[in-house]
């Protein structure tokens, strides 16, 4: 594989340790003081008994408190920004949520820093001026549409803001004017390559797509693997979060061993979610984070909810901004069935690696009788629909077998038609808990 390991900015991604650890000391001083202008942080740190937290040492951070969504809510919607109205220019709000919104408010300086960031991540994995940038993420409060515009824009890519859905008129685009880019959830484009290989195009001889960046939801290496085979193309993980802009906060390297969190604009941490401690390097547990060059609205360790590790070691392009592995899931997506702890995660690395499995798939949990039912449905590739009900049989076995091993219950496995299950088009909804209802 030819590897590029040229930077868009090169004093920020070749940085030395020592001077990144001095500049995060330095940051994060600045954005305490920043903090402490909001009403929120006022209170949240008098209730700590700081009054005015000081730190001169970056393990001092851990003396701080967590910030949390919940804290968010309460404080909708002006009560976490530090800066006057007037000098606002954007509001993204964070998907999925019930209840009040969770609101995160932008100054100028802090759109045209998170486009910076972007850039750097798009040129890292080799986007340049010429590619045709196809965003397939919706445009809206949600951060995957405009995230990634402004950043493909700083670049000098033609960008083709077509947001989600309409999934043929998005291909008939690629066939046109020939894109090469894509920006898209994981579970939209299993459903992309559906459509594609139904309108009877080869990527390799009808498409020039090249990149895919993904993100936004969790996704495994077979996922990754089936996608880049189905329409010729290399896939690069990004990782973010409305509530530290967005996209952009971490991601992959053309070397794709871990997503370089960027340092010099997020502090990060590795905590035990249940105790709150932090983590000794390369343990698994919620990432926390903390804004370095935020403005408008800063956050000091807020609390992810999302599950990784530290990947130790320097790696190979040279960028010392430490990597994550990939996300696991959420601690909230976690299900428990029959006492057994299980992540939407494990079901789809086990589905993704069984040739037979197509684009999609839901897990329905129910309770009868006291007891817990897990049944996932399947989507199978359509021509083993054709063939005799005792393959099909087979392959269901097959299913439930993998599974059981990997998750430990034994799951009912049911197979359907490709289709069958209502294809998502941003983030996929896996599964519905009938319990909770
Ligand atoms: O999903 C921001 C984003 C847009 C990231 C486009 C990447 C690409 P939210 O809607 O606030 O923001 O959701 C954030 O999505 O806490 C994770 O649980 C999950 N997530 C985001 N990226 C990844 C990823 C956007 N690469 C929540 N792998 C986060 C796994 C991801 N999970």
């Amino acid at each position: 594989m030819k590897v590029t390991t040229d930077c868009w900015a090169p004093e920020w991604e070749r940085i030395e340790e020592k001077v990144l650890r001095q500049h995060q000391l330095t940051r994060l001083q600045e954005t305490l003081k920043q903090a402490t202008k909001s009403p929120f942080y006022r209170e949240k740190f008098r209730q700590a008994g700081l009054s005015f937290p000081k730190i001169s040492h970056l393990e001092e951070i851990q003396q701080l408190p967590f910030t949390e969504k919940e804290d968010l809510r309460q404080s909708y919607p002006f009560g976490l920004v530090t800066v006057p109205l007037e000098k606002l220019v954007r509001l993204h709000a964070s998907s999925g949520t019930t209840g009040k919104s969770t609101l995160i408010f932008h100054t100028k300086k802090d759109i045209d820093t998170w486009a910076s960031l972007v850039a750097r991540c798009l040129y890292m994995v080799g986007a340049r001026p010429g590619d045709i940038f196809q965003n397939m993420m919706t445009y809206g409060l949600f951060t995957g549409g405009l995230g990634l515009h402004y950043g493909a824009e700083k670049i000098g890519l033609l960008v083709v803001p077509s947001g989600s859905g309409n999934t043929q008129k998005q291909i008939e685009f690629f066939r046109d004017i020939g894109t090469t880019l894509i920006h898209i959830t994981p579970s939209y484009c299993l459903h992309l390559a559906q459509v594609v290989a139904e309108m009877e195009l080869l990527p390799e001889r009808d498409l020039k797509l090249r990149l895919a960046i993904m993100g936004a939801e969790p996704y495994s290496e077979a996922t990754r693997k089936k996608l880049e085979k189905a329409l010729n193309i290399k896939v690069y993980n990004c990782y973010g979060l409305s509530e530290m802009n967005g996209p952009g906060v971490a991601f992959e390297c053309p070397f794709q061993h871990g997503l370089h969190l960027w340092e010099d604009h997020f502090f990060p941490e590795i905590i035990d979610p249940e105790t709150g401690r932090v983590l000794p390097e390369g343990e698994e547990g919620e990432l926390v984070l903390t804004t370095l060059q935020r403005e408008g609205m800063p956050l000091i360790r807020y609390r992810t909810r999302d599950l990784t590790r530290f990947i130790r070691g320097i790696c190979r392009c040279g960028r010392i901004h430490r990597r994550i592995e990939r996300i696991k899931g959420r601690s909230d997506d976690m299900f428990i069935v029959k006492g057994v702890n299980i992540f939407p995660s494990q079901i789809e690395t086990v589905l993704m690696e069984i040739p037979e499995v197509d684009a999609n798939f839901l897990i329905i949990i129910d309770r009868k009788e006291g007891l817990d039912l897990l049944t996932v449905q399947v989507e199978i590739k359509q021509e083993y629909f054709r063939g005799d009900l005792q393959s099909l049989r087979e392959i269901q076995e097959k299913i439930r077998e993998k599974l059981k091993n990997t998750i430990i219950v034994n799951p009912m496995v049911e197979l359907v038609e490709p289709g069958t299950i209502p294809p998502s088009t941003g983030k996929a909804k896996r599964v519905i808990d009938n319990r909770r209802l």
